[in-house]
């Protein structure tokens, strides 16, 4: 039997202790901004606001891309938007997402500026934009779009679930870590039987589907998410395996995944990105 502590809710919940965990400074219950202050703003047509978490490096990441096509317009600015000491509820931040996560961007090439906030948003947004990485025939877009939104709806359990119980909660509670570890892998699962037979996840074209689900599903397989890999058995997903390491090779991912990073080796690390030269 596990030791577990037990909680009996009141009527009414209220905020009146720090929850405790990792992030026990910047969970609050309310939305909006908590300070006044302005975005800054740099000489490209697309501002990031960001950090280097999987959600953030999906739009790093096919911005590489996108610059790696040879696509001039998707020169960006890569702000570090300092979520553990709540800049992303500043005035300026909540402005452009009003639900103050990252990432956020800001296409200052249209008049007026368009604002673009969720990560599969961004993704479509650029995608649309560029002409790139998003199939044409409906068929193909369609199948694109369910692996994009399927990302979009299964990763709060990995990292809003499995990861927040598995490492960030201040104390391992069977419960919670079982039922996401659970789901994390039937997740998993799904994704190898769809790459058994596909190089992609969609098919023979690398696109965002790929790039949405690859800094999430990619780097747990790759064993750089939670130091879950022998827990989750993630070297048993071959397949997933394979897709993985074989986008981690892609020079434009290697790029993106250094952008807006503010922690770990120093050599990975590239806080902000104003030109192409910050991660020469
Ligand atoms: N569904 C959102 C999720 C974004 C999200 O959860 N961002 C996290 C970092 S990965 C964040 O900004 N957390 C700060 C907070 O919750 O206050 C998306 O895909 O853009």
């Amino acid at each position: 039997m596990t030791d577990t502590t037990y909680y009996t809710p009141p009527k009414v919940w209220t905020w009146d202790k720090p929850s405790g965990g990792k992030f026990e400074n910047i969970n609050r219950p309310v939305a909006g901004a908590t300070h006044d202050k302005g975005l800054p703003r740099g000489k490209h047509p697309l501002q990031l606001y960001s950090r280097g978490t999987p959600n953030g490096v999906k739009i790093t990441v096919l911005l590489e891309e996108l610059l790696a096509l040879g696509k001039q317009g998707a020169e960006y600015d890569a702000f570090l938007i300092n979520i553990n000491e709540g800049e992303q509820f500043s005035s300026g931040f909540v402005e452009i997402n009003p639900n103050s996560k990252i990432p956020a961007l800001l296409d200052v090439s249209t008049s007026p500026p368009t604002r673009v906030f969720e990560s599969g948003a961004i993704l479509l947004y650029l995608a649309e934009k560029f002409d790139a990485f998003l199939p044409k025939d409906l068929s193909a877009r369609a199948e694109c779009l369910s692996w994009l939104f399927w990302q979009m709806g299964a990763a709060p359990f990995l990292g809003g679930g499995f990861g927040h119980f598995y490492a960030y909660a201040p104390e391992k509670l069977e419960y919670p870590i079982n039922r996401y570890a659970m789901e994390v892998k039937r997740q998993l699962h799904v994704l190898d039987r769809n790459l058994s037979s596909r190089r992609y996840l969609c098919g023979d074209e690398y696109n965002i589907a790929d790039i949405a689900n690859f800094p999430w599903y990619g780097n747990l397989v790759l064993g750089k998410l939670y130091s879950a890999s022998e827990f989750l058995d993630v070297a048993s997903y071959k397949h997933v395996v394979r897709w993985a390491s074989e986008i981690m090779e892609r020079p434009a991912v290697q790029r993106g995944r250094r952008v807006n990073r503010n922690w770990g080796p120093e050599e990975e690390r590239v806080p902000e990105r104003h030109d192409a030269k910050d991660l020469d």
